[in-house]
């Protein structure tokens, strides 16, 4: 990735799933990967313009893996995006993309997007639940805000927040006692695996995309 080398990127990724591989083992190596990429930075061993490269290879692979994905149909809908001044939009890629895999109707409104849209978004769309996604410390207080806003909604979905910043911050005073926060890919998939069991049997798959 830090190449900027799309296709080689994803030939591995492709061999990765050959090999047997399930889709948060994917998001795992790829987040990884940007830490990795994150600390090379911060060491001074890689520049700004090495990062950005291996962020859009990193993009490429995961719409490429995402759109090679079969998808179960659609019963529960979920509104995804990072809050405002947070342009780290990686992760709620990956959130989304294993949502819609375990059959949710998902609507990713990326980085950056200000609280009036977002409870517009919510006010029209009406989703079960809205995801929220922060990378820096600096944005912490204003998720309070966001989750209070959304939290009070007639609508009322239920709110779930991710971040690395759970690994070492305890966030939860900014939400209330329904609000879940959630740091890891693999305890993401178990809460979708709990949330999804009633209407499991009813799956019917639905191809979408070409196969891998
Ligand atoms: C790539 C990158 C960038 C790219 C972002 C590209 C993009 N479009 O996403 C660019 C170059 C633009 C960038 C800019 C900046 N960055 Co930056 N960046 C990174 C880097 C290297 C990787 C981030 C990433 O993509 N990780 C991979 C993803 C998949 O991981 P993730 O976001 O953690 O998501 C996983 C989990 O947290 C969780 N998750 C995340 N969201 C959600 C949501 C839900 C609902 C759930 C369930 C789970 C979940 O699941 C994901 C999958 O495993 C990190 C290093 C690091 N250690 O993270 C720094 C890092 C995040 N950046 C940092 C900083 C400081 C900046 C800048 C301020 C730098 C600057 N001076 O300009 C700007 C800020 C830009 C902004 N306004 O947001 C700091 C943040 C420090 C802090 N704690 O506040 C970090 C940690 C680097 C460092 N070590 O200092 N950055």
């Amino acid at each position: 990735m830090l190449e900027g080398d799309v296709q080689k990127s994803w030939l591995l990724i492709a061999i990765y799933i050959e090999e047997g591989h399930s889709s948060t083992d994917v998001y795992t190596f790829l987040t990884e990967a940007m830490y990795e990429i994150g600390k090379r930075w911060q060491e001074n061993k890689i520049s700004v313009s090495d990062e950005h490269l291996a962020t859009a290879a990193c993009d490429y692979v995961l719409t490429r893996f995402q759109l090679s994905q079969r998808q179960l149909l659609q019963r529960n809908r979920a509104l995804l995006f990072c809050i405002e001044g947070e342009e780290h939009y990686l992760g709620i890629k990956m959130i989304a993309g294993l949502m819609r895999e375990h059959g949710w109707e998902v609507k990713n409104l990326g980085a950056n997007l200000p609280l009036p849209f977002a409870l517009k978004s919510i006010e029209k769309w009406d989703p079960d639940v809205v995801c929220l996604s922060v990378s820096q410390v600096h944005l912490l207080p204003d998720l309070q805000k966001y989750i209070a806003e959304i939290e009070n909604m007639p609508q009322s979905p239920l709110v779930l927040v991710g971040s690395r910043l759970l690994n070492t911050h305890d966030l939860s005073a900014s939400g209330s006692s329904k609000t879940i926060f959630i740091n890891h890919i693999q305890a993401f998939k178990d809460w979708l695996l709990i949330n999804n069991k009633e209407s499991s049997t009813q799956d019917k798959m639905l191809a979408m995309g070409e196969e891998i």
